[in-house]
């Protein structure tokens, strides 16, 4: 097919709103700035042949509910090959698609689709690890083999024999449980795996893996795709040496972060692959993810001269609720001035070089309305309105999560048999054994699952929410009958509504892209005001993030005399009284 969608045949329906026309040809300097993606999940998007899992035409068919949205980006996460031991992060061919999720031919008319629905296409990058079963790795296991050197092996720790406890040669522990290496019967080596045994970390140190992913990425572009989301890029470089790592009293393994993220030569190879596959001359968005990433190491990295990423996917906010020294399991609440503080500490720090990304939600994080909102019936709707507005009205790229758009709550699970997810799975069964109390283990799970953002898409009220018309992979969340994307399209106060009113203000005014942000009353406990200022243009944000109504105290904000309302989530009410999770987006006089 075509890289671009120029010469691409009329739409087969017609968009109803959001973006009418076929994406330009050429991709603009910056176009990302004011461009707002939305997040597909494609196992849990929608299934088009009945097996329980969603695919790639599934997608297509709803690309009219994107359209809809008025989104500009889609970004997909991995379709490739992969033996799905973390749902296609562990990815065997980088160059073919799945055939649980379809075709090549499947992923060209998806691409083609997009871009005649006026919307770019992300692919997700997962170069940190391969899969075990990646050709690369297989031919690696050989000891002789010259691509060897493409993982990270190593013998076992001195004076112990290999498989034996404590053997390992670091006492790093692994993202979804167990130590971070694993013996390999072959060599009688061990290799480094950052997640799962099935995901070997490939070795970035060596140029010709270097040279081969940006090839492969060379690749992609061709074919057509946008940009990339780099999954943990900030892991490809090490601390060479492999040092042991601090652990805490009752640990049962050291913590790596500090000797694998946002390592020496991390600007160095992001340049690199920058260079090699022309990712800024040609335009591309880049957004990595970068766990662990501060102000600083974002503020360089996504300095436009350094030619480096357009983004990061910054991890502080969505850590604000782990208890202090503990993991993601051990919970903490989270008051209303530390999240603000949070997000205004990015906004300021990347206010004059770099670019912020926004988010609530992705395929790991819980529902945002059940996290920082109030999901029960009452104020569901108006906190997750709430919610994406003053997401919304920051500075920088905000990315939509398939079903924020609804509202979409968390799973509700309570057993372990009702979880999918590896690192759940694994967790319940680390914690057990650590002789953790079940409800904890079982509350966390509830809380922090990465399950609860992968339970089946809801596009309306019938059994299976119209994901699939066999049995989903996980179950479907019984609010589908309330919370689904037929009734939310219906109703011009619904959560989509609210998001699609979202998605046209940034589209249609300059300030919400590129006002100053000045946040105000910092530290009240409810309110979330802020102002956004471009010229003479000055938009205030008011914002009720409680579930009891507040007045807004006329000296602490900006005359709102004859300001216009730009977007509410209560209709008809003006002043400054604020229902519960109400909030308004004002243009000042
Ligand atoms: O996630 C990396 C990451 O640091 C975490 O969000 C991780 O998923 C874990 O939940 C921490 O508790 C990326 C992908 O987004 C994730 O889906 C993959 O499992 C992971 O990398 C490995 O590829």
């Amino acid at each position: 097919m075509s890289p671009h969608a120029d010469d691409a045949p009329p739409p087969a329906e017609t968009p109803t709103a959001g973006h009418p026309t076929p994406v330009p040809a050429r991709r603009e300097p910056g176009w990302w700035r004011d461009a707002v993606v939305y997040q597909v999940y494609p196992r849990s998007f929608a299934d088009s042949d009945g097996d329980g899992v969603g695919d790639i035409p599934g997608i297509t068919a709803h690309l009219d509910h994107l359209a809809d949205l008025g989104v500009d980006v889609l970004w997909l996460s991995p379709v490739y090959r992969s033996p799905m031991d973390d749902n296609g992060y562990d990815i065997s061919d980088y160059e073919d698609v799945d055939p649980l999720f379809g075709t090549l031919a499947d992923l060209d008319a998806l691409i083609e689709g997009c871009h005649a629905h006026g919307i770019r296409v992300v692919m997700d990058l997962v170069v940190n690890h391969t899969s075990d079963e990646h050709p690369w790795f297989v031919e690696a296991r050989d000891p002789a083999s010259p691509k060897r050197d493409w993982y990270w092996w190593r013998p076992p720790r001195e004076g112990h024999a290999a498989g034996t406890p404590g053997a390992e040669p670091t006492n790093w522990g692994a993202a979804f449980s167990g130590p971070a290496w694993h013996l390999d019967p072959h060599s009688g080596e061990y290799y480094l795996h950052l997640f799962s045994p099935k995901q070997p970390d490939l070795n970035w140190e060596n140029p010709e893996v270097r040279s081969a992913v940006y090839a492969m990425m060379r690749r992609w572009v061709d074919r057509g795709v946008d940009g990339f989301r780099m999954d943990v890029i900030n892991l490809i470089s090490k601390d060479v040496s492999l040092p042991d790592a601090p652990q805490g009293p009752g640990q049962p393994y050291g913590s790596s972060f500090d000797l694998v993220a946002n390592g020496p030569r991390l600007d160095e190879y992001l340049a690199e692959m920058n260079r090699e596959v022309g990712l800024t001359d040609q335009h591309l968005l880049t957004v990595g993810e970068m766990p662990g990433s501060t102000i600083d190491v974002a503020r360089r990295v996504t300095d436009e001269g350094r030619r480096e990423l357009d983004m990061v996917f910054t991890f502080e906010h969505v850590d604000l609720d782990v208890a202090p020294g503990g993991v993601k399991w051990d919970l903490a609440d989270v008051p209303l001035p530390v999240l603000k503080r949070s997000l205004e500490r990015w906004q300021v720090g990347l206010a004059d070089v770099g670019w912020n990304s926004l988010y609530w939600n992705n395929h790991d994080q819980p529902r945002v309305v059940s996290r920082f909102g109030d999901d029960s019936p009452e104020h569901r709707v108006a906190s997750a309105k709430t919610l994406g507005t003053v997401l919304h009205l920051h500075r920088g790229t905000p990315y939509v999560y398939q079903g924020e758009e609804l509202g979409m709550a968390n799973a509700g699970f309570e057993t372990l048999e009702q979880y999918r997810d590896i690192e759940s799975v694994n967790y319940h069964a680390e914690a057990t054994s650590l002789g953790l109390a079940a409800e904890t283990v079982t509350r966390s799970l509830a809380v922090k699952s990465r399950d609860n953002a992968r339970t089946p898409m809801q596009w309306d009220d019938t059994a299976s929410a119209g994901f699939t018309t066999g049995t989903p992979w996980l179950a479907v969340n019984p609010d589908h009958v309330d919370v689904n994307a037929a009734a939310a399209r219906r109703d011009p106060q619904s959560v989509f509504a609210h998001y699609r009113a979202l998605i046209a203000l940034r589209h249609s005014d300059e300030c919400v892209v590129d006002g100053r942000f000045e946040l105000l009353l910092p530290d009240h406990e409810q309110l979330w005001v802020f102002t956004r200022t471009l010229g003479d243009e000055r938009l205030l944000v008011l914002a009720n993030c409680s579930s009891e109504a507040v007045t807004v105290d006329p000296s602490d904000v900006p005359d709102v005399v004859g300001a216009e309302v730009l977007l509410a989530t209560h209709d008809g009410r003006t002043g400054l009284d604020l229902a519960p999770w109400e909030s308004r987006v004002l243009r000042l006089a």
